[in-house]
């Protein structure tokens, strides 16, 4: 079939991606330097490119003869992004050029990327959809929403088509629970399945839409699949809203275990509520996201 170039393709969601480009019987060529991605998480049958996103002629070499490529490569934390903002600027944003530029030297080349519901920043109560007034709050959102600036250039000036995607909460098997920057399901995962006790930062009212990880793969592979020229972007989530604490009580209660849930103090700029509106993804695309919170935590349990 064709052979597609997956950036971050060792990584938590690049990893699945790569499992179900695989599956539908096309050839994959990862492009990672591996250093929050593991060669563990990879297909053997993915090629592997251990290397920088940020090096042109690195990006370039990987490109050639793909039919597409997904770039996911990025340091996806925003806390990292606060700490060294000029390294992760050249992972989530410099990457993000040299890919679009090699795409269109490699002759417009299609690119589906991750941008990231923290373009929107706070944007209050409600479901937010595309058209919302982007407002990133940090460094982490200010580049995802540079790298939708530069993909509309790619379309307009150079003739790339390329679909940003803006990922809500992914979870799912094979997220990284072990850094303090680990997003809140793998923690709780992790340290519920291992009888500890977890933390509520705040009151645990807050609330997230949480997608699952065989959902996103399948809004990137859709975004690919007849993908017409120009630039477009749209959210990647489910439209329905779960608070933190909901969330620690459903998976004890997968778990079958009362454990000790305490109250940290609230994250400095927490984003009190984050909810996307799904219409235009289904509307354009036809993707939906399908895997109901419950079932999407079990298999990340491995139940
Ligand atoms: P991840 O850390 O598991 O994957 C990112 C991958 O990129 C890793 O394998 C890492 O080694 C690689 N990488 C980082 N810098 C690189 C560089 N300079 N050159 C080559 N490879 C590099 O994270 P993830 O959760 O799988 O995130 C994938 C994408 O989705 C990222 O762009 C992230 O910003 C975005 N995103 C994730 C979420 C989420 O909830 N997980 C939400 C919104 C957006
Ligand atoms: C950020 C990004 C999101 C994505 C995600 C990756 C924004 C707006 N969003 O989301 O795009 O990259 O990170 O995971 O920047 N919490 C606890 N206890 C814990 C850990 C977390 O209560 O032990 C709370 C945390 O305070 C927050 C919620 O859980 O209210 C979700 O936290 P997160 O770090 O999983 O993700 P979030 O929404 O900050």
């Amino acid at each position: 079939m064709a052979t597609y170039l997956v950036t971050g393709g060792a990584g938590f969601i690049g990893s699945h991606l790569a499992d179900a480009l695989l599956a539908a019987g096309h050839a994959v060529r990862v492009l990672d330097d591996l250093s929050t991605g593991r060669r563990a998480n990879l297909d053997p049958r993915a090629e592997l490119i251990v290397g920088d996103a940020a090096d042109g002629e690195v990006v370039r070499d990987a490109m050639r003869g793909v039919a597409g490529c997904f770039h996911l490569a990025a340091i996806a934390s925003v806390a990292r992004a606060n700490e060294d903002w000029a390294g992760t600027h050249r992972a989530n944003l410099t990457a993000t050029i040299h890919v679009l530029d090699a795409a269109r030297r490699e002759g417009a080349v299609p690119v589906v990327y991750a941008s990231s519901a923290a373009i929107y920043g706070d944007q209050g109560h409600g479901a937010i959809r595309e058209d919302a007034r982007p407002q990133p709050l940090n460094a982490y959102g200010a580049d995802k929403l540079g790298c939708e600036l530069h993909a509309a250039v790619a379309a307009g000036v150079h003739g790339v088509p390329t679909r940003g995607m803006r990922f809500f909460n992914v979870y799912g098997p094979r997220q990284d629970p072990s850094s303090p920057y680990s997003g809140v399901i793998s923690i709780f995962c992790n340290r519920l399945g291992a009888g500890q006790g977890i933390t509520l930062n705040g009151d645990g009212r807050q609330t997230r839409d949480f997608v699952f990880v065989a959902d996103v793969v399948r809004a990137l592979t859709t975004a690919m699949a007849d993908i017409k020229p120009g630039a477009a972007v749209y959210n990647v989530c489910t439209g329905r809203e779960t608070s933190i604490m909901q969330l620690a009580e459903t998976i004890a209660d997968l778990l079958g275990t009362s454990p000790a849930i305490g109250h940290g103090p609230a994250r400095i700029g927490d984003i009190r509520h984050s909810l996307g509106d799904p219409a235009k993804a289904a509307a354009e695309l036809g993707f939906r996201a399908e895997t109901p919170l419950a079932t999407g935590l079990a298999a990340t349990l491995g139940r």
